[in-house]
């Protein structure tokens, strides 16, 4: 096991649906950490760079234009296997078929518009991470409950 980082995003259909602090509850009930976090409007080159794997597929250019239809919150998320935690945590891809008790199988029903990015592997997460963020915006502060989140050979 190992601490993991992974790269979280409330996409646009998440904010302009009001569930920001549902799904960012969500993750710190779970007892992850946000190390980094804030709102921004992604550009076509940052989605280009985000969906690298995706720029070629058919679907790509309704991808670009729903994820740079407005503002999203980004996050860094940690936590030992943060990146499958997470993944998780927001169920399948198509919002139709993600399981209840999920973020994406409780409050939606679509592929699209399936209201978070995750990272799906530590070095996706890596470079996701970069087209968000600065070094100096990530904030590795211990908390004074992570003792009591999961024991240090966990970590
Ligand atoms: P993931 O977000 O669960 O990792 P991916 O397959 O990596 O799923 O797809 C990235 C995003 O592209 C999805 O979250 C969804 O918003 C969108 N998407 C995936 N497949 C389709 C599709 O077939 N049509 C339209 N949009 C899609
Ligand atoms: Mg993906």
């Amino acid at each position: 096991m190992a601490l993991e980082r992974t790269l979280i995003l409330v996409k646009p259909d998440g904010v302009q649906r009001r569930l920001i602090g549902r799904i960012v509850s969500r993750i710190e009930d779970k007892g992850l950490q946000i190390v980094a976090m804030k709102m921004l409007q992604i550009t076509p080159e940052m989605s280009r760079q985000h969906y690298a794997e995706h720029v070629s597929k058919p679907f790509y250019p309704e991808l670009e234009g729903f994820i740079t239809s407005g503002p999203v919150v980004a996050l860094i998320i940690e936590g030992p296997e943060a990146v499958s935690v997470m993944r998780t945590l927001m169920g399948a891809t198509n919002g139709r078929a993600s399981a209840p008790g999920t973020i994406r199988g409780d409050y939606g029903a679509s592929r699209q518009m399936n209201l978070i990015h995750g990272s799906d592997g530590v070095d996706s997460a890596k470079k996701e991470i970069a087209v968000y963020f600065k070094d100096s915006e990530i904030f590795a502060t211990p908390l004074c409950i992570t003792p009591w989140s999961w024991a240090p050979e966990e970590a």
